[in-house]
């Protein structure tokens, strides 16, 4: 298994851990963009966001549902957060098992960089 995010849901890969359940785990991301940057992934693997399948819709609507709980328990829902996918290189996906980037605690620029 050569997936670091599939690593880090084993342990293999330490990580700084906030929340997990059965089908999701997040944990903060070890080169934050922004004083609260924290990844939100399935235990599934899939590499990107279009691998996913129509079954994959549940799967997709919890990370976004977590994304919103961890927001409120970072104290980000009244001052704003971004939830942010990348997919393929244009986008600058590095790691390939999706992950949501929950960004929060600054101001934001649109349109994105
Ligand atoms: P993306 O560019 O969307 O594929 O984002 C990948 C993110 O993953 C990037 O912000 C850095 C983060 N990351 C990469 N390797 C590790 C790791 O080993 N641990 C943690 N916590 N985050 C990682």
């Amino acid at each position: 298994m050569e997936c670091i995010f599939c690593k880090i849901i084993t342990g293999e890969i330490p990580a700084k851990l906030i929340y997990q359940d059965d089908d999701i785990v997040a944990f903060r991301d070890i080169s934050p963009q922004a004083p609260i940057h924290i990844l939100i992934i399935p235990r599934k693997h899939i590499e990107r966001i279009s691998d996913m399948k129509d079954e994959d819709a549940g799967l997709i609507g919890n990370l976004v549902l977590v994304g919103k709980k961890i927001a409120q328990d970072e104290g980000i829902t009244e001052s704003g957060f971004r939830l942010v996918f990348n997919n393929n290189k244009d986008a600058g996906q590095a790691v390939f098992h999706i992950h949501l980037h929950l960004l929060g605690g600054r101001k934001f620029s649109w349109p994105p960089g």
